[in-house]
Formats: C-alpha cells, sequence, structure tokens
C-alpha cells in the first residue's frame, strides 16, 4: 500500500472468460471466508466497493462462432465497466483491491490503472502466462489471453478496452511461478522481452533472489506496480478450488515470502487475486488461502 490513504475492495462476479464456471463466486467466498475481519484486524482504512454491475451485452453470444474468442461480448462489456471501476478507485486516492472472477478481468483492471499511471510494471504470479492471443489460443478461453492483450497483442475490442492501448509494457512486465506454456506464448515471452521467471527458476534461486530481481524490473523507471495474482499459481495440494489446476506449483510458504516480500518492497500500487472457484466444492479451503495471502500482501507479519 504505497502513497495511498486506504484500500477499496472489489468484486468482479465474472466467469465467462474461462473455461469451466464457477469463479463468478469468487468475491463472495473469499469476503465470507474473512477477508472484513483480516483487514480490520491489520488496522488498514478500507472501503468496500462491492460488486460490480455491468450492462448485458449489445450482441447475442450466438451471434459469434464459439471457437477464437469465446463470450467476447460478454468480456468486453464487463472490462469497460471494470476498467471505470478502477479508475474511479486511483482517482480517489485509494489503493484498488481487485477480487476475481476468472484472470480476463486483469484487462479491464489494467486498463483502469492505465489511464492514470502511463508507464505502468506489472508482476503476474500464474502457472500460465496468458499470453495467448486468438491465433494462438488453443481453447478460446480469454482468461488465457489477458496478458497479452494488456500488452497489445490480439483482437483490437480486447486491447483498446477504455479505448486506448496498449496498456502495459514488455519491459515492466514480470511473469512468476509459471510452468505450463504454450507454443505461440513461448515464442511471446522471447520475441517481446518479457521477464519470466519459471517454477524451475524458483527452485534453483529461490523465491527471495528471484523476487527482488522481479521487483527491480517491474519498479524501474515505472510510476506504480500491479500484481496480478492467480490462485492457480499456488500447488492444487493448497489451492484445489479452481479452474486449471496443475502440479507443481508455489508451496504454502513460497507463496506467502512472495508477497511478504512485494510488501516489503513498497512498490505495489494495486493488486488483483483471481480464479478462486468455491463450486469446485473442496470447502472454503481455497478461499481461505487467499485471504491469508492479502494478509502477507498487506503486511502482516509473525512478530
Ligand atoms: B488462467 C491455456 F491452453 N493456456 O489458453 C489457455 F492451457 O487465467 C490455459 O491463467 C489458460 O487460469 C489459463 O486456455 C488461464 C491452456
Ligand atoms: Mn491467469
Ligand atoms: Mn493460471
Ligand atoms: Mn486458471
Amino acid at each position: 500500500m504505497t502513497r495511498a490513504n486506504s484500500i477499496t475492495l472489489l468484486g468482479v462476479p465474472f466467469d465467462l472468460g474461462a473455461g469451466r464456471r464457477g469463479a463468478c463466486g469468487g468475491p463472495e467466498a473469499i469476503m465470507q471466508a474473512g477477508l472484513p475481519e483480516k483487514l480490520q484486524r491489520l488496522g488498514i482504512p478500507w472501503n468496500d466497493a462491492g460488486l460490480l454491475t455491468w450492462p448485458e451485452p449489445q450482441l447475442e453470444q450466438d451471434a459469434l462462432p464459439l471457437t477464437a474468442l469465446k463470450h467476447l461480448h460478454d468480456v468486453l462489456a464487463l472490462n469497460e465497466a471494470l476498467h471505470a471501476g478502477v479508475s474511479r478507485i486511483v482517482q480517489q486516492g485509494s489503493f484498488p483491491l481487485v477480487l476475481g472472477g476468472d484472470h480476463s478481468i486483469a484487462i479491464g483492471t489494467l486498463a483502469g490503472l492505465a489511464s492514470h499511471y502511463s508507464r505502468l510494471g506489472v508482476i503476474w504470479i500464474d502457472t500460465h502466462s496468458d499470453l495467448n492471443t486468438p491465433d494462438t489460443t488453443p481453447s478460446g478461453n480469454i482468461h488465457g489471453m489477458a496478458l497479452a492483450a494488456s500488452l497489445g497483442q490480439g483482437d483490437e475490442r480486447l486491447t483498446r478496452i477504455g479505448g486506448f492501448g496498449p496498456k502495459i509494457r514488455p519491459e515492466h512486465t514480470v511473469l512468476l511461478g509459471v510452468r505450463d506454456l504454450d507454443p505461440g506464448e513461448k515464442t511471446c515471452i522471447k520475441a517481446q522481452g518479457i521477464t519470466c521467471f519459471t517454477m524451475h527458476d524458483i527452485d534453483r534461486r529461490g523465491m527471495s533472489s528471484v523476487m527482488e530481481e522481479a521487483v527491480q524490473v517491474a519498479g524501474k523507471g515505472t510510476d506504480g506496480v500491479h500484481l496480478s495474482f492467480d490462485i492457480d499459481s499456488l500447488d492444487p495440494a493448497e489451492a484445489p478450488d479452481t479452474g486449471t489446476p496443475l502440479k507443481g506449483g508455489l508451496s504454502y510458504r513460497e507463496a506467502h515470502l512472495a508477497l511478504e516480500l512485494l510488501h516489503e518492497s513498497g512498490i505495489v500500487t494495486s493488486a488483483e487475486l483471481v480464479e478462486v472457484n468455491p463450486s469446485l466444492d473442496t470447502g472454503q479451503k481455497t478461499a481461505q488461502l487467499a485471504v491469508e495471502l492479502i494478509g502477507s500482501l498487506l503486511g502482516e507479519q509473525i512478530l
């Protein structure tokens, strides 16, 4: 929480960017799991902007072939509204903490932020890189394209949410926790020169060293840094309730350390936590984890 006088929570109950339904229940599950009490205990001034609402899309979904950009019109309508919602929070001098929802909502979050920060750094903690475009996507699910769209790659309707784009630049973008890339995503990371710390890098170097470099890359020459945290970056043993779980993820302790180090760095000016899917029915475990991780990001300490 740098430069902000408070935190503002904004829930985004949206899941049409994902292949599986259910992440729309994420914001309520995270609140129910005790986020208000956590913020209270930390003594951080906070507001609740509630759950975002957005207009029904103008075009019928079935006017589009359900192949390369699934539910495009819903994703567009949601992200235009989210752009405005996040922009308003920054305008008020508050720190936006966006609760998803699937990761396609990052397009609107970044649009709202980039309308205030002209050189925004991004730390994207995720199993995946979300760098697909309509030409490379194996699924057509837009949550797998959110980072690409924000960098200006792919369908123009997605890259120009808020009426402008790109929102961020590859040299200020850091991926961390990556362990599943599609062929087009690998090409994109190399071609664009995006800094990418895979699970292999974290195993070899340790989270502390990797995060130190991530903070340098995202923080150098930028006027704000956004954390986009996909809960599927954790190992499914810790975070089972998510749409695309994959073994070999961050441990509970690595994830906490990452967020503690980000807090210590003092560079983070906004955050979102996405892909908690409570409908997958393993109780509250994943939502509780989300609350604990947010605590670390906001400065909760052992001693
Ligand atoms: B998430 C995937 F093919 N790459 O594009 C795709 F493996 O927001 C997964 O990171 C995307 O959870 C996952 O559909 C998107 C797939
Ligand atoms: Mn993601
Ligand atoms: Mn993911
Ligand atoms: Mn996922």
